[in-house]
Parts: C-alpha cells; structure tokens; sequence
C-alpha cells in the first residue's frame, strides 16, 4: 500500500504476485566420462572437445552450469577448460612434455557432480 502527506491521506493499494524461482534440479552430465586422443602438435588455445551438462531448472541462475577442472599437477598444466562453454584445450604444446607422458586425467566438476575426462595423445 503507499500513501500520501495530504489532509486527509490518501491511498492506493496495489497486489504483488511473486514467483519463487527454487533451485530444484542438479545438473547432470551428457556422458559421465569423456576419452579422447589429440595429438602432440594440437594448437594451444583449440578446443579439441566440449563437456557438457544440463540442468533442468530452465533459464536462470538455478540452470547456470559453471565448469571447473581439477587433476594432477602435469594435466593442469598442459590443459585448460572454459568454465562458461566445457571447451577443453591444450594450455602449452604437449610436445614441452619432456617425460613424454601418454595419458593425462583431467577431472570437470560441475557444481558437486563429477566426471572424469581422460585424454591420450599419440
Ligand atoms: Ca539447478
């Protein structure tokens, strides 16, 4: 309701409907593991593949997903993730690797759901 300073005051009265917007699905992955070969001489900066999650709550910060990587010390730093789009890429050249390492294991989390991506290069 609002009123006015006059004599005598006058009023109005006005009904607000509000939605509660409830934040009631997780996301959940499109795949639970994602392998994938890329080469030694992958660009820096390419995305070679997308992880992907979808939540069901609609438009909105309760369907926003937020990508984050975790993994050992070697993964981090020859990869990268957009934590927007779950563009995975390689960060430097792998060929600066110089144990040559085979397999590295990237873990993407999202919110509190995890999968695991496995990558190769040969
Ligand atoms: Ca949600």
């Amino acid at each position: 309701m609002s009123q006015d300073e006059g004599n005598p005051p006058r009023s109005a009265t006005a009904i607000v409907y509000v939605t509660v917007l409830r934040n009631t699905f997780a996301p959940t992955w499109q795949q639970s593991m994602y392998q994938v070969r890329v080469l030694e001489t992958q660009a820096p900066g390419v995305p070679f593949t997308t992880v992907q999650a979808v939540d069901r709550d609609g438009e909105g910060p309760n369907s926003q997903i937020i990508y984050y990587a975790t993994g050992d010390q070697l993964a981090m730093e020859y990869f990268q993730l957009d934590s927007a789009t779950g563009e995975v890429s390689v960060s430097q050249s792998l060929l600066t690797d110089t144990e040559g390492t085979k397999n590295y294991k990237v873990q993407i989390i999202v919110l509190l759901y995890l999968a695991v991506f496995v990558t190769s290069f040969v």
